[in-house]
């Protein structure tokens, strides 16, 4: 699933996006790209609960594509 999170703005908000996913899966897998700030994640658990790990981190994600 991709999504798009506006207020990412370095690799330290990477680094808490990929903690935040990885604790709920640790077999998830992140790309993430802090220039155009897409955070594309492999994963079986559904985007819903992705969703809260990530706002829980503090951060604000949009699903572009599941
Ligand atoms: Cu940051």
């Amino acid at each position: 699933m991709k999504f798009e999170v506006k207020d990412m703005s370095c690799g330290g908000c990477a680094n808490a996006i990929t903690r935040a996913v990885t604790a709920i899966d640790p077999h998830a897998t992140l790309e993430i790209d802090v220039a155009t700030k897409v955070v594309k994640i492999e994963s079986v658990t559904e985007s819903g609960k992705i969703i809260t790990a990530i706002e829980d981190a503090g951060f604000h994600p949009t699903l572009l594509s599941s």
